[in-house]
């Protein structure tokens, strides 16, 4: 170290002492502000949440291979599951809240910190495609109910009255109690984020969900909240959740997951001690709740976790798409 540079740290530690604050503090923001270089991968990768993630990596990798980039990957991947309206967690077929009502929230991110992002729609097949139209067509980030369906109009997106008659039949039959209880890893939660790589090594996510099942109205859980379900920092990594929402926000745990590997976590520990935190964050409520949490660094490597088992996944990566099971905290 240079004398004029241990001189400066010195009177950086100076400083920090008059402000009440540690050196250790201090030695840690400075020893932190680079991102260990690491070799980038550059032959495309894409994993996503849950059973549905095989055809949504599939349709991220005809993207890729097409010409699309990162984002194109994010969008076009889970833009497959939102096509399938049959599926009772993600898109129009989704199960509705308690006034019977199928909202939903996306968002999307890419390798610049660019990002957009809409909850609370109704009447749209592809609030994914809305997300990304607010991310390259606003000044925004966000667009939230009415305000978004207008948008979505005005960019020509078509409206649908679709109702998934299996999603309805359900809502008519829990209407009987009306009783709101998630049921782990089947009813609630099956959200489907997704993290992709292009032959650049180019890092974009994406999340889109129905949201939980019979929640109330306006209820907008962490799947659109940037650092919340998703969060990408091309220098880092990426990750995203599933599960329930408020546990997730409550954490930000994508973020924590980006800034545990920016200080030197592998994917696989930035994963199970995100699921930590959120388990302990998140003390005061039984912990009858699922969470599940991806991510992927920049060099390619990826890490899983669950809080409780049963968390699975597919990864598409070197020709091979296939299903894993995360490990988890809670056997
Ligand atoms: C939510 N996180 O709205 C979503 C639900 C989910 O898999 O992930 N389901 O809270």
């Amino acid at each position: 170290m240079s004398s004029n540079r241990r001189k400066f740290l010195g009177q950086l530690a100076a400083t920090g002492a008059l402000l009440g604050m540690s050196p250790a503090l201090f030695s840690f923001s400075e020893k932190k502000k680079k991102p260990i270089e690491k070799v980038r991968y550059t032959k495309g990768l894409v994993l996503s949440t849950w059973d549905h993630g095989i055809a949504a990596n599939d349709a991220a990798m005809d993207a890729l291979k097409k010409g699309g980039n990162a984002l194109d990957m994010a969008e076009m991947g889970v833009w497959k599951t939102e096509s399938d309206l049959t599926n009772l967690s993600v898109g129009l077929g989704g199960l509705p809240d308690r006034e019977g009502r199928t909202t939903l929230d996306a968002c999307i991110m890419d390798w610049q910190h660019k990002v957009g992002s809409v909850a609370f729609v109704q009447g749209f097949e592809h609030p994914i495609s809305i997300a990304r139209a607010i991310l390259e067509k606003t000044p925004h980030a966000m667009l939230v109910g009415k305000g978004a369906e207008q948008f979505a109009l005005e960019q020509g997106f078509k409206h649908s009255d679709y109702v998934n008659p299996e999603a309805y039949k359900a809502w008519k039959e829990w209407l009987k109690t009306s009783e709101y209880k998630p049921i782990i890893n089947v009813e609630n939660h099956d959200t489907i984020g997704l993290l992709a790589m292009d032959y650049e090594g180019r890092i974009s996510g994406s999340c889109t969900t129905s949201g939980l099942s019979y929640k109330l109205h306006g209820r907008v859980g962490d799947s659109p909240i940037i650092g919340a379900g998703l969060y990408i920092d091309n220098e880092i990594g990426g990750a995203t959740c599933t599960g329930l929402g408020e546990t997730v926000i409550r954490s930000c745990t994508s973020f924590l997951v980006v800034e545990l590997m920016r200080q030197g976590a592998t994917a696989q520990e930035a994963c199970e001690e995100a699921i930590a935190r959120l388990k302990s964050n998140n003390a005061f409520m039984v912990d009858e709740y699922q969470v599940g949490v991806l991510a992927v660094d920049k060099t390619g490597v990826t890490g899983s976790f669950g809080l409780r088992s049963g968390f699975t996944y597919a990864l598409c990566k070197e020709g091979k798409n296939e299903m894993y099971t995360a490990g988890s905290l809670i056997l």
